[in-house]
């Protein structure tokens, strides 16, 4: 065990160690020289956006159950005799 994460972390030094050389040679693109591949800033930078996409997805599902939490309880209400109040008007 002690020896795999040995050879592991040999192996990770020396892909470090051969990115920051192919960058420095400038054959791995960091415009902005903070030691991080434009590549992986990119992949980075597209994830944070979908994450945020799926953030708002998943505020809208949560409005939705939340009206259907309401609706389903106006089941139940009607069921017990209660007047059906209908549908609010929509204000968008
Ligand atoms: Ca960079």
């Amino acid at each position: 065990m002690t020896t795999t994460l040995t050879i592991l972390g040999i192996i990770i030094l020396i892909i470090i160690i051969v990115v920051l050389v192919l960058m420095a040679k400038g054959k791995i693109k960091d415009k902005n020289k903070n030691l991080i591949p434009d590549k992986l800033e990119d992949i980075y930078s597209t994830i944070d956006e979908r994450i945020d996409q799926m953030k708002l997805e998943y505020q809208d599902v949560k409005e939705v159950i939340e009206e259907l939490k309401k609706q389903i309880k106006d089941i139940e209400e009607v069921s017990k005799g209660k007047k059906r109040r209908g549908r609010k008007p929509k204000n968008k």
